[in-house]
């Protein structure tokens, strides 16, 4: 078999995802190609701790003239312009081949981080973070007993790049009547796996980067961040409990206080890497609220960070990537390694001279 980094994996080779049926390409021999694109220093942020203007700060109106209480650690509230809207599971309608429509019913949910418009999770210290966590699992418990619902989808979009339409930290929770097509996939390809080998593709995976180490960016005894093995975007992650649990419902406490640590950890590395404020979009993955069994689904968190070289140099997925199929040019093993060699103390910080933690 081929092994990651081996002489076989030098040259342009294809890498499976095993949790997608899915390809990606990987051409390392093309980091040698000249580089013609601009590369700018980036400014360091100077938003203000509370912004009168900020739509999810305390005490501010929203966009739908609705006030947000004082809060002082995170704060959930209705989406006021929600994708998905409350209402019958109705019946699919007759359908044929070609045009194919469903109904699609649910919530929308967003939480702010924290009360500091100029914070982001990696400046917040890990019990703000580990309120953070609390908050999504509640968020997933409640929207989870709602009649209809059958996926809890937390998400986070970080930064313009992403198009964050805010800068006040804040992530996104859609909760719907239907699995979304992601997590059906990844549900359908562990069970298979679970079928056949009695045992969780997660869970053979993790346990098989951990052998092989070169992929690990970072790890505490509850947790394990790696850049997968099929990663697509250049510093891809993904969070994987070590323990086989199914979902944010499930953790312990003491899961949650080192989910908590890890993520700090994680977007420390990430702020790090081209010292600026990383973007990503990021989400949870884990068991639908549809009562079925689901053998073999581990709850996992992936990260999507589009930058490539820079502040402001990021991989678009273009030309080949959406006739074709996805290409990287960076190894997984060169961005985890990239990943490994951060400093776990916040560049703002060590700038101010006063690391956080
Ligand atoms: P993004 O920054 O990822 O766009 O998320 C912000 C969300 O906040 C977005 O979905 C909602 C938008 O609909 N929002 C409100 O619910 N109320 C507001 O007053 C402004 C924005």
């Amino acid at each position: 078999m081929t092994t990651p980094g081996s002489p076989l994996t030098a040259g342009p080779h294809r890498r499976y995802n095993p949790l997608l049926d899915e390809w990606v390409l990987v051409s390392p021999h093309r980091l040698e190609r000249p580089w013609q694109g601009q590369v700018e220093k980036a400014q360091p942020s100077s938003l203000p701790s509370y912004d009168p203007g900020c739509y999810l700060c305390p005490e501010n109106a929203r966009a739908n003239g609705d006030r947000n209480p004082a809060y002082t650690t995170t704060y959930a509230f209705d989406n006021d312009f929600p994708a998905l809207l409350p209402g019958a599971d109705a019946p699919a309608p007759a359908r044929d081949d070609l045009f194919v429509t469903e109904p699609q019913s649910g919530r929308c949910r967003v939480v702010c981080f924290s009360p500091r418009h100029d914070l982001t999770l990696a400046q917040m210290d890990t019990a703000g973070i580990r309120s953070v966590v609390d908050s999504w699992t509640e968020e997933v418990e409640r929207l989870a007993r709602v009649d209809g619902i059958r996926y809890v989808q937390v998400f986070e979009n970080k930064g313009a790049a992403m198009g964050c339409s805010n800068p006040h930290p804040h992530g996104q929770i859609w909760a719907s009547a239907t699995v979304p097509h992601v997590p059906a996939r990844k549900l359908a390809m562990q069970r298979r796996y679970a079928e056949r080998h009695g045992r969780d593709l997660l869970g053979d995976y993790l346990a098989r980067e951990l052998e092989m180490g070169d992929r690990v960016v970072c790890r505490n005894e509850a947790w394990v961040v790696v850049v997968p093995f099929w990663a697509v975007w250049p510093f891809e992650t993904m969070v994987i409990p070590v323990r086989m649990v199914d979902d944010l419902r499930a953790l312990t406490g003491d899961e949650r206080d080192q989910l908590a640590e890890m993520l700090r950890r994680l977007t420390v590395r990430y702020d790090n890497l081209f010292q600026c404020s990383f973007p990503y979009s990021m989400g949870w993955h884990g068991r639908p609220a549809d009562g079925l069994e689901h053998p073999g689904c581990r709850l996992h968190a992936v990260y999507f960070p589009p930058l490539l070289r820079s502040a402001t140099v990021r991989k678009f997925l273009v030309g080949y990537e959406m006739t074709g199929e996805p290409q990287r040019d960076l190894t997984a093993e060169t961005a985890a390694a990239r990943l490994r060699s951060q400093s776990e103390v916040h560049y703002l910080d060590i700038l101010a001279g006063s690391p956080a933690e």
